[in-house]
């Protein structure tokens, strides 16, 4: 159809603990969905804006957005464990402040029929604070406004599996007790009737990731086709 009368795109969000295969699955995804007609694909999961080119090309976004001023603060704040301490409250708002300085890129894209696939979103942002000891209650209102995902794809991996992928990063975060946490409170989120209705989806990541890839493509080619005929795209509340 022409370019006009295009259906929007859809937001697709994966999110799970460190070493789930975020990162991965959603390459292998902005590749499946780019074959056959759409032309570009991000080569990595570096954050690629969108340009004027032709409608329908998925990008992959990540957050954090370290290529952002925000983004190179939080950077430094995960990078470096020497780096000045940053308030649990502060830091949550600059991660949604993070957020916010894509939300218009992203809104754009999916209004010009481009899909957005994001590697972590709000939900990092919440359960990641919750984690630190701040509020589920007082965590949400910051992204309230945001472009809302038609799609969550949960990637859950067991603890041994996790390990067994690898050494712990030397992020901040990025230790057994503190992951433990993350798990329990994305539970707890998903649980929330402020996103039980957000369609989320949860994958056995613990499986080889082509069989994962699978069933994922599957589930988003339906979101796709029925996202093309709604209107337009509603925000986070
Ligand atoms: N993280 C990520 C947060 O604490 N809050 C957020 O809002 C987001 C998006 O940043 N350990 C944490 C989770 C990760 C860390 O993310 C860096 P990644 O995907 O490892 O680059
Ligand atoms: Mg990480």
């Amino acid at each position: 159809r022409p370019a006009f009368m295009m259906g929007r795109g859809a937001l697709i969000v994966f999110e799970g603990l460190d070493r789930s295969g975020k990162s991965t699955q959603a390459q292998l995804l902005a590749r499946a969905l780019t074959e056959g007609g759409k032309d570009v694909l991000a080569p990595s999961p570096v954050q690629r804006p969108p340009s004027d080119d032709a409608a329908g090309v998925e990008y992959v976004w990540r957050f954090p957005d370290r290529s952002t001023h925000i983004g190179q603060t939080l950077n430094t704040y995960l990078s470096s464990k020497d780096a000045e301490p940053l308030h649990p409250r502060v830091q949550h708002l600059l991660f949604s402040a993070n957020r916010w300085e894509r939300a218009e890129a992203i809104r754009a894209a999916l209004v010009a029929g481009r899909s957005v696939i994001l590697d972590r979103y709000t939900y990092s942002g919440i359960v990641y604070s919750c984690s630190l000891g701040l509020e589920l209650d007082w965590c949400m209102p910051p992204d309230a406004g945001l472009p809302r995902p038609d799609v969550v794809c949960f990637l859950s991996v067991s603890p041994e599996v996790a390990a067994r992928r690898g050494e712990f990063g030397l992020e901040r975060y990025e230790n057994t007790e503190m992951q433990r946490r993350v798990r329990d409170n994305f539970e707890r989120l998903f649980a929330h009737t402020a996103v039980s209705d957000h369609n989320i989806h949860n994958f056995d990541a613990d499986r080889e990731m082509q069989a994962v890839h699978r069933d994922i493509v599957e589930l988003v080619q339906r979101v796709i086709a029925n996202v093309a005929d709604s209107p337009s795209t509603s925000v986070l509340s």
